[in-house]
């Protein structure tokens, strides 16, 4: 038996790893620590709520004493760290909740583990699961590998540029064994609606504007978060302690092609006349500090793991749709309250 704390198991990414973890893997008792933010739906693990080998603790990862007792009580074996605060935009507007979670909650948890774990580090692992966005901005040509330079722009990469640094700096100083996955776009059911793809679904199906940010040439290459868990998975159980693993989708698209697909999808799945949601596409001013294009090396993680995507990007966002208008009950609470503030807020000078 296995005790592993997985961080932010109720966001979007959390979720779906929970839930494969929880499933394929008996003999682990699962801890998901998740302290429901706006981010985090129990609605999104309600499945496997019931598990024997699954408990919720709700608690913040920057807080001290709590971080401290849950090791005492549980004695976790190993963490799978993605608890962060994780939209760009919100990063620009609030960058000090950035820091707060994303820096200081992940060294929290550093130096709590490490506390817990330094008489005997035998068979544990701290998983720290970061983003491609730490490596900063492509032009036209080349792929982000696990050497290229640390480059972050936003307040949002440059918090887990930081992340990133501290745990290999436990690793480098107290020997702690860590392992860190940077990847990139995911897309897929239970994604907060403030992220290009369920923003744009939820907006089609209301007949509202979709804001694209710049001339829409910006590009980003997307992976099924599906895949992205079974990588996690795989590099959990085979990656070396110490290492880095880039996961991409090997799909890079330009924002205003992908949009166009979605609009012909959302127009064929709603009945509505070809071209109808397109209209609704209205360029709006830039974010700050945008990032023209980030593609992924797959080629360590393929050669070395023997992982790849499995799903192609038609089948992964008709999958995508399919769940949101399956799911419109899901997409409505989450899009009430708060939502409503943050979307006038946010769109309202563009
Ligand atoms: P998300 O915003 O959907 O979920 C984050 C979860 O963390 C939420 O459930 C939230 O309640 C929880 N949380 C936030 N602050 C917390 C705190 N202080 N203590 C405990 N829990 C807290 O994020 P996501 O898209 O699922 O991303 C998960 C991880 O994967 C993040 O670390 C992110 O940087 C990384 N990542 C995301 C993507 C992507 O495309 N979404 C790509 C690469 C890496
Ligand atoms: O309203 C919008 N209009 C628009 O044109 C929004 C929300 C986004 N965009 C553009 C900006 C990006 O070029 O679409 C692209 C994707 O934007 P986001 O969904 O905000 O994702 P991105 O900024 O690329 O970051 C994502 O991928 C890496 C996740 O949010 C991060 O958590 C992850 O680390």
């Amino acid at each position: 038996m296995k005790n592993i704390l997985i961080t932010g198991g109720a966001g979007f990414i959390g979720s779906h790893l929970v839930r494969l973890f929880v499933q394929k893997y008996p003999n682990y008792h699962i801890y998901n620590l998740d302290l429901l933010t706006y981010a985090g739906n129990l609605e999104n693990i309600k499945d496997i709520e019931q598990a024997e080998n699954y408990t919720f603790l709700n608690g913040d990862i920057a807080d001290k004493k709590y971080i401290q007792n849950i090791f005492k009580t549980y004695k976790f074996d190993a963490v799978i760290h993605l608890a962060a605060e994780s939209h760009v935009d919100r990063s620009i507007t609030n960058p000090i909740e950035f820091v707060m979670t994303n820096v200081i909650g992940t060294v929290n948890l550093l130096q709590t583990a490490n506390q817990n774990w330094k008489d005997n580090k035998t068979a544990k692992l701290f998983y720290h699961v970061s983003t491609d966005e730490v490596y900063g901005s492509l032009k036209e040509t080349g792929k982000f590998t696990e050497t290229t330079a640390y480059d972050p722009h936003s307040p949002y990469s440059a918090s887990k540029a930081s992340s990133d640094h501290f745990v290999r700096a436990y690793h480098d100083t107290y020997g702690m064994p860590v392992v860190i996955s940077n990847c990139s776009n995911n897309y897929g059911p239970n994604q907060f609606p403030e992220k290009l793809i369920p923003l744009f679904i939820n907006n089609i199906q209301q007949e509202k504007n979709l804001p694209v940010y710049g001339n829409g040439k910006n590009v980003r290459d997307w992976l099924y978060v599906e895949d992205h868990a079974a990588a996690i998975d795989l590099i959990f159980h085979q990656g070396k302690i110490g290492e880095t693993y880039n996961i991409g989708g090997n799909n890079e698209l330009t924002n205003i092609e992908l949009i166009h697909t979605l609009c012909k999808l959302l127009d064929k799945k709603l009945g509505r006349k070809e071209g109808s949601s397109k209209k609704l596409i209205t360029y709006v001013k830039d974010r700050s500090g945008h990032d023209l294009r980030y593609a992924i090396d797959i080629k360590k993680i393929h050669k070395e793991l023997g992982w790849q995507p499995t799903l192609n990007f038609k089948e992964g966002l008709e999958k995508t749709v399919d769940w949101y208008l399956n799911n419109k009950e899901w997409l409505k609470n989450v899009t009430s309250g708060a939502y409503q503030d943050y979307y006038k807020k946010q769109y309202k000078q563009r």
